[in-house]
């Protein structure tokens, strides 16, 4: 059984390929740094865009063309299935994420639901032993249905709250089943619509409580994936308690809870942030905190979430530069959380999409290596801040100055001289490493 007839495994043809089935960009077996492209890219499909969305938009039904739609219920979960494994293998993608009720229908009960999940999971379990083709991360979908109205672990309604607490048990549970690598929390409704009736210190202690008893549980079970907290602004709620990485951040810190949770940036979050996506990686980065990515993009003429897959070369190469400045991902990885246009309603745009995103990934990964094999950002920044390397900037670093010797210096000084911050020729620097990194093989 074949559920994508028109599409064979996608290979790496390189730079001069007219075949819109293969990589131009992305070549798994690639070695950068001493690693594979594959083993450092850790690219992961999302269920819920790939395999369960129909390509309804708040506007209009869906669109999309998807064989397991014939199917309902569980048979349609079973297909989606099939459909999900024969995907990753012929895309060429080593991970995967879901929401549990991306895998499974919800039941009429709590306890159906979950013996819903139990017979997708014992599936899906069969299929990953039959492959190389790992869980980036599971979570929760504590937002969709009616019950989660005013919230989840910020609920008004303590009965809410519980319920919430039995989904992410199971979910807790069904990672170290699956062996997930991360677990993630991304709190839709975890906020609020106004304040006139809200208790925001309660809605926030609780959430506190929630993690701090998600933490528990998973360590009662030995399930040792990372936890991750996807941080976005807005949207469903009109406000949203883990804002961006330096809210959640503080929030962390706040609840004692820093130690236990790293961030999953999505770079569509960043920019309704009112940040880029190079912003919220970066300051998860210097903070210890950058676990993963939801690569995806915005629409810059739109003021919601479009999701799109990511086609940016200029922000996949400074999102790689940050993410190799880190090290790696560690166990995060670069999961498409990203939707093909409802007007791309065929199965192969699925391809197309994918392809498009790791391409551009592969771009950025290898215009940001040279950029770092070179120390371009790092020469910059060494010169513009070398005032802090001797003299009283050496004082100020190494807290040996006061406001009292401070005053002392800044009395003596004849003048002030800055210097430029060449922020047009470090531009037009960068678009000269992307334009030319490919050149020897165009
Ligand atoms: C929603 C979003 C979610 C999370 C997982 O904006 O990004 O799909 O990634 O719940
Ligand atoms: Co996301």
């Amino acid at each position: 059984m074949t559920w994508f007839e028109n599409v064979n495994k996608i290979k790496y043809e390189g730079p001069q390929s007219k075949n819109n089935l293969a990589f131009k960009f992305y070549n798994p077996e690639e070695v950068i740094n001493g690693k594979t492209m594959e083993e450092y890219l850790r690219y992961g499909v999302a269920y819920w865009h790939t395999f369960t969305a129909d390509l309804s938009d708040p506007f209009g039904s869906g669109t999309a063309i998807r064989g397991w739609d014939k199917f309902d219920g569980m048979d349609r979960a079973k297909a989606r299935v099939e459909a999900a494994f024969e995907f990753f293998e012929k895309i060429g993608a080593k991970y995967f994420c879901f929401h549990d009720v991306d895998i499974a229908p919800e039941g009429e009960t709590l306890s159906e639901s979950n013996k819903n999940q139990d017979v997708i999971v014992a599936m899906i379990k069969e299929y990953m032993k039959d492959s190389d083709v790992k869980l980036l991360w599971n979570t929760a979908n504590n937002f969709t249905n009616p019950r989660f109205v005013h919230g989840a672990a910020s609920s008004s309604n303590a009965d809410v709250f519980a319920y919430s607490a039995a989904k992410v048990k199971k979910q807790l549970e069904i990672g170290k089943e699956l062996g997930g690598e991360n677990y993630v929390f991304w709190g839709g409704r975890e906020g609020y619509e106004t304040l006139l009736n809200t208790d925001l210190g309660l809605e926030q202690d609780n959430l506190a409580r929630f993690f701090q008893m998600a933490v528990d549980y998973a360590k009662e079970i030995g399930f040792d994936a990372q936890f991750l907290i996807e941080p976005k602004p807005k949207e469903p709620s009109t406000h949203q308690y883990d804002f961006d990485s330096q809210s959640t951040h503080a929030f962390l810190l706040k609840y004692g809870l820093v130690d236990h949770f790293k961030l999953n940036i999505e770079a569509n979050h960043a920019t309704l942030a009112g940040h880029t996506f190079e912003h919220e990686l970066r300051y998860a980065r210097v903070n210890g905190l950058l676990g993963s990515v939801d690569a995806n993009q915005g629409d810059p003429l739109l003021g919601w979430d479009t999701d799109e897959f990511p086609a940016d070369i200029y922000s996949t190469t400074l999102a790689m530069y940050e993410i190799i400045k880190n090290g790696g991902l560690g166990s995060g990885g670069l999961n498409f959380d990203a939707k093909v246009r409802r007007g791309s309603f065929d199965p192969e745009d699925l391809f197309h999409a994918h392809i498009a995103g790791m391409d551009h990934f592969a771009v950025g990964y290898k215009v940001a290596s040279k950029l770092v094999e070179d120390n371009v950002f790092e020469n910059i920044i060494d010169e513009r801040y070398a005032s802090y390397k001797e003299g009283i900037g050496k004082d100020i670093v190494e807290g040996k100055a006061d406001f009292k010797s401070l005053e002392e210096y800044a009395l003596g000084l004849k003048e002030i001289k800055n210097k430029s911050g060449r922020l047009e020729v470090i531009k037009a620097t960068i678009n000269q490493y992307l334009l030319t990194a490919y050149a020897g093989e165009l």
